[in-house]
């Protein structure tokens, strides 16, 4: 077995300096000091919750109306956040003119498992800021952020013959899911709303869906990941159990080749392929280690 993680910063500083191609793989805990509760955890909505009753493909056929209520809840929270230090520190860090004084000669590419768009809007805000084209960012999934797991605005057709995806962040989402996160809450109480009251999609009408990737669903982007998996020879692991796959396995794939860095409160899967582990909440560790 490998080595213990060395916590050593300013160790870490001259691999990131000297690393060409980068990537972070970030999961709930980057979003976490912007008040969205992570899965898994202390705090973690799967213990008041059943993923399996909310976040598969069986549950959204069986009770689409309690599917409905969980992501509209999950939509009301997002809007309300705001992107902390973390998620400022990466977009910085996509800027190559700012990135290049830390490692002057590399790529990097963020891949997250969220879908609060937390980096999204981070990124916008600093490239206006930075005073740069925002076009990178714009370009979403080909861009250096790639959303996995897609996107809880994103409201997908549920019909097969025609697919639509429209981004929508009306709030909320249609009038009879207006206030049911509060109910939601409280203990998930089901608020039953018929299929011909829920969001419907705008082009055939037919039944829609959150946007999102559900457990046996196939993640956006993997083709692009596993590029960005194979060039890398830098890998941090932002605020991610590691135990939903494929993402928890790209660290361990880069340490074939590479290092990587695990970034989280506390000890997760993800150490088990960690050359640097940087214990501590990622609006703190990240900055100092990105500036
Ligand atoms: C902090 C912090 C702070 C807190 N600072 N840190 C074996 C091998 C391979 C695959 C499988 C397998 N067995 C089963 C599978 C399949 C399955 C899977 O992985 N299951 C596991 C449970 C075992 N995977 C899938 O089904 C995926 N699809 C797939 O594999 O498709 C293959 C395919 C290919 C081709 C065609 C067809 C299919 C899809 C997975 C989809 C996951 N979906 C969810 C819901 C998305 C929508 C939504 O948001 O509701 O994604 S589940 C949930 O977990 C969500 C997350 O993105 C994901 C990961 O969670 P994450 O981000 O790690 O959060 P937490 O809460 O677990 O951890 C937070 C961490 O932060 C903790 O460690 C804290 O300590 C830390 N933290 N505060 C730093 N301030
Ligand atoms: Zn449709």
């Amino acid at each position: 077995s490998l080595p213990p993680p060395s916590t050593d910063m300013a160790e870490f500083k001259r691999v990131l300096r000297n690393s060409k191609n980068i990537i972070a793989v970030c999961g709930a805990g980057l979003s976490a000091a912007s008040g969205i509760p992570t899965f898994r955890g202390a705090g973690g909505m799967w213990r008041k919750y059943k993923a399996t009753k909310l976040a598969t493909p069986e549950a959204f056929h069986k009770n689409p109306s309690l599917v409905w209520q969980f992501y509209h809840y999950r939509r009301e929270k997002a809007r309300q956040a705001t992107p902390n230090e973390a998620h400022n520190a990466l977009a910085k860090f996509c800027i190559p003119s700012i990135r290049s004084k830390t490692t002057p000669d590399s790529t990097f590419a963020i891949i997250t498992q969220n879908v609060d768009g937390l980096s999204v809007r981070a990124m916008n805000q600093v490239w206006k800021e930075h005073q740069e084209s925002n076009k990178e960012a714009d370009a979403a999934q080909n861009g250096p952020l790639l959303e996995m797991h897609g996107r809880l605005f994103d409201v997908q057709c549920t019909s097969e013959f025609c697919g639509h995806m429209e981004y929508d962040e009306a709030s909320p989402i249609c009038p009879a899911l207006g206030g049911t996160e509060e109910l939601f809450e409280k203990g998930a109480v089901d608020a039953e709303i018929p299929k011909s009251n829920l969001p419907r999609c705008k082009k055939c009408n037919a039944l829609a869906r959150p946007g999102v990737v559900w457990f046996g669903e196939q993640p956006v982007g993997l083709d692009r990941n596993d590029e960005l998996v194979e060039a890398a020879d830098l890998c941090l692991v932002i605020g991610t159990s590691s135990t939903v796959y494929p993402a928890a396995m790209y660290a361990g794939l880069v340490q074939e080749h590479g290092k990587v860095a695990v970034f989280n409160l506390e000890r997760s899967s993800g150490d088990k392929y960690a050359d640097f582990l940087f214990l501590g909440p990622c609006d703190q560790t990240l900055p100092e280690a990105l500036g």
